[in-house]
C-alpha cells in the first residue's frame, strides 16, 4: 500500500486533483490542533492512500493551520509526494517544490492548469523541466480529469521504487551558509532525519522544526547558532535577511529552470486606451 501526499500551493487545484483521484473516503478528521478538514481517500487502483494536505505556499508556516505540512513530514514520512502546481504560476510555485526535494522522499509533479498556462502563451518543454528538477512530471487539467490516468500510472512506478531511506536534495547556499548548514548539521542526533532539510528549515524560521530540534540540541545554542548566522549572512550579503537570502537563491535556482523549459509565444499584452 502507497501513502500519497498531496502538496502544494493554495488554488493550484488540490482538491479537484483529488476528487478525480480517488472514489471514496477512507476518512474525514481533523488535523491535531488546527481547524483545518483531514481527508484521506482511496486510490481508484485501490492500490493505496492519498492524503490531502492544506495549501501551502512555503514549508515554513506562517499560522498554525500551515504548520500541519511541516509536521505532517516530521512525523509521516510518507512513501510519494504528489507536489501539484500551477503551470501558469510555475515560478511562485517552484519554491515549495525546491523544500520538498530537500526533504528527500519520492516526489513525482504533477503540472495542472496546463489549459490557463496555454492560453497564456507558455509553452513548457516537459521533458526537459522534467530533467532538471529531477523528478518524473504529468501535464493534467484536474478540471476536466485530463492526464489523471497517466498521473496515477506515474505515482505508482515512482512509489513502487520507495524505500525508507531519505534521498534529500542538495543545492548550494554558497560558502557562509553551507558552513553554518554543516555545524547544525553535526549537532544533531544520528536519529534525526533528514539533517539538511532540517538545518535548512530552522534557518528560515520554521518554528515547528525549532520547536522539534529544541528537543535533541540545547535551546541556547541553538538561539546563539541562529542569531550568529544571520549577522554573517547580513554581513555578507549587503544587509540582506537570512530568510530572504534563502529564497533569492531557490528563486535563482527555479529561474535557470525555467530558462531553459519554458518558452512564451505570446507577447505580454499591452492596453491601448
Ligand atoms: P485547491 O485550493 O488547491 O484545492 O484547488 P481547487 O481544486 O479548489 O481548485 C481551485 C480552482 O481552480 C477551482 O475553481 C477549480 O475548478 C479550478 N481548477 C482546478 N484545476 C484546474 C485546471 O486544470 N484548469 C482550470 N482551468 N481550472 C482548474
Ligand atoms: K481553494
Ligand atoms: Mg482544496
Amino acid at each position: 500500500m502507497l501513502t500519497v501526499a498531496l502538496t502544494g500551493n493554495p488554488n493550484t487545484g488540490k482538491t479537484s486533483l483529488f476528487n478525480m483521484l480517488t472514489d471514496s473516503y477512507e476518512y474525514v478528521g481533523n488535523w491535531a490542533g488546527v481547524t483545518i478538514e483531514k481527508k484521506v481517500g482511496v486510490l481508484r487502483n485501490k492500490q493505496g492512500q492519498l492524503v490531502d494536505l492544506p495549501g501551502i505556499y512555503s514549508l515554513s508556516p506562517l499560522s498554525r493551520d500551515e504548520g500541519v505540512t511541516t509536521l505532517y513530514l516530521l512525523d509521516e514520512s510518507p512513501s510519494l509526494l504528489l507536489n501539484v502546481v500551477d503551470t501558469s504560476q510555475l515560478e511562485r510555485n517552484l519554491h515549495l517544490t525546491i523544500q520538498l526535494l530537500e526533504y528527500g522522499r519520492p516526489i513525482i509533479l504533477a503540472l495542472n492548469m496546463m489549459d490557463v498556462a496555454e492560453q497564456r502563451g507558455f509553452d513548457i518543454d516537459v521533458e526537459q523541466l522534467s530533467q532538471l528538477i529531477g523528478v518524473p512530471i504529468t501535464p493534467v487539467i484536474a478540471r476536466s480529469g485530463k492526464g489523471c490516468d497517466a498521473l496515477l500510472q506515474s505515482a505508482f512506478k515512482t512509489g513502487s521504487e520507495v524505500t525508507a531511506v531519505f534521498s534529500p536534495r542538495s543545492f548550494d547556499y554558497g560558502p557562509v551558509l553551507e558552513q553554518a548548514i554543516s555545524r547544525l548539521e553535526e549537532k544533531l542526533p544520528a536519529e534525526l532525519e533528514p539533517k539538511r532539510w532540517l538545518a535548512l528549515q530552522l534557518l528560515e524560521g520554521n518554528i515547528p522544526i525549532l520547536q522539534k530540534l529544541r528537543q535533541h540540541v540545547d535551546p541556547v545554542w541553538l538561539q546563539t547558532f541562529y542569531n550568529e548566522t544571520e549577522t554573517m549572512i547580513q554581513e555578507h550579503a549587503g544587509g540582506k535577511k537570512l530568510a530572504d537570502f534563502i529564497r533569492d537563491k531557490r528563486a535563482a535556482i527555479i529561474g535557470g529552470w525555467l530558462q531553459s523549459a519554458v518558452r512564451e509565444t505570446k507577447p505580454a499584452q499591452t492596453t491601448l486606451s
